[in-house]
């Protein structure tokens, strides 16, 4: 793939967290670098493990393929593969794709002199991730917990586990986190929209910049949140997203045995109604 004429300059040494020199080259577009070698790894492992999976497994679409976590008798130990060990070493690779992924974000930015930001908010998925798959199953004391991986069987799960507690939507750090996606995307919508506009005025129109978009948003809404602003609200709701989300899980077990409406009794309780 051919360079822009600006982009040899900054294909430059150095910034690397491990490695030196050694893996300091790209491979086309893409920065390799020692992160890139152990994502590319662990990434092919733990794919051709879901495929041996399914090879073994009795699913006749790929939407049905499903790697289960291994029964609850198996506890926090290690199951033999056809029964769960395949999901145990598949986390594992992908626990270790998706950090060599941060790490060599990171290291892209280094690179380039940039601020760590994308890498910070990609570990808040990860966290997320981790959550259901490590952090909770540990806390409840079976790797059963942990979700399973198939496109149709994780659905099942996600539906199977909110009705354990009767009604999810009670539950208060997932409102939150519903919130925070619901605000994120209403944001994303209006600050691409409104940037859209400022530059596509139309045939002949002058594009216009920052003071157009503020004007916009004080004349619709009498508040304008600036130009970084509206950036750092995004972030901020975005990455809320996500560790609210984390959090409503959780909690789900481990804090909250009975189902999420009675987390709501105290309310029922006060003594003025
Ligand atoms: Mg899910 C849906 C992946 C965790 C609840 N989920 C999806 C699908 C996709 C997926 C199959 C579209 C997601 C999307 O566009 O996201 N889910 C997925 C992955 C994880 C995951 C990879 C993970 O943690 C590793 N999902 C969970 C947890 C629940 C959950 C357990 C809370 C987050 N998920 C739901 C619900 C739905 C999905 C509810 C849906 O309705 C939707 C669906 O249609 O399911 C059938 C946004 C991200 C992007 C746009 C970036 C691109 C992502 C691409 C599309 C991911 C492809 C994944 C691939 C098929 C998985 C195999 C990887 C290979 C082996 C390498
Ligand atoms: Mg709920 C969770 C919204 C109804 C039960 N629910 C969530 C949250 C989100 C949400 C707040 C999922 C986002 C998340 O965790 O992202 N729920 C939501 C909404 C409604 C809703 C909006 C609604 O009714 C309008 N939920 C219900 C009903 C219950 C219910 C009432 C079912 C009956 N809900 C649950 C349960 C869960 C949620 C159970 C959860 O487990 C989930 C949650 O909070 O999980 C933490 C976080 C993102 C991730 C986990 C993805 C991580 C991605 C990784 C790091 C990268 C993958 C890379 C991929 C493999 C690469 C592919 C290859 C490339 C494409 C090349
Ligand atoms: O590079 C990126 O984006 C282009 C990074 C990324 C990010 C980033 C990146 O920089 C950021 C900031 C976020 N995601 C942020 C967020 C949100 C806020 C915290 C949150 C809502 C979210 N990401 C969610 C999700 C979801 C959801 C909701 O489901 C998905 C599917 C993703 N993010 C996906 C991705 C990828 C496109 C990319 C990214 N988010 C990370 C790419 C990566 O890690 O590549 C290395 C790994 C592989 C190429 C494959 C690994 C394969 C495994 C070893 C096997 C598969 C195991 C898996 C558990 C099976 C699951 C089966 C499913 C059907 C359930």
């Amino acid at each position: 793939m051919s360079m822009l004429s600006f982009e040899p300059k900054y294909r430059v040494r150095g910034g690397t967290l491990v490695g030196g020199d050694l893996f300091d080259f790209w491979a086309g577009p893409f920065y390799v670098g020692f992160f890139g070698v152990t994502a590319i790894f662990c990434a092919l492992l733990g794919t051709l493990l879901i495929f041996y999976g399914a090879s073994i497994g009795h699913a006749d679409t790929i939407w049905q393929i499903t790697i289960s976590p291994p029964a609850l008798k198996y506890g926090l130990g290690v199951a033999p593969l056809r029964e769960g060990g395949l999901w145990q070493l598949i986390t594992l690779c992908a626990i270790g794709a998706f950090v060599s992924w941060v790490l060599r974000e990171v290291e892209i930015c280094r690179k380039l002199g940039m601020g760590y930001h994308v890498p910070i908010g990609f570990s808040f998925a990860v966290f997320a991730y981790v959550s259901l798959v490590v952090i909770r199953p540990m806390m409840l004391g079976a790797w059963w917990h942990g979700f399973p991986y198939g496109i149709i069987a994780h659905l099942d799960w996600v539906s199977n586990v909110g009705y354990q507690f009767y009604h999810f939507h009670y539950n208060p750090f997932h409102l939150i986190a519903v919130t925070c996606f619901f605000a994120a995307t209403m944001f994303l919508a209006m600050h691409g929209g409104l940037v859209l506009s400022a530059v596509n005025p139309g045939k002949g129109k002058e594009v216009k910049f920052a003071e157009h978009e503020n004007a916009w948003a004080r004349d619709a809404i009498f508040y304008s949140v600036g130009e970084i602003g509206i950036h750092r609200a995004g972030y901020l709701l975005a990455l809320s997203a996500g560790f609210f989300s984390a959090l409503c899980m959780i909690v789900s077990g481990p804090f909250m045995i009975l189902g999420w409406p009675y987390f709501f009794d105290w309310y029922l309780q006060l003594p003025i109604w």
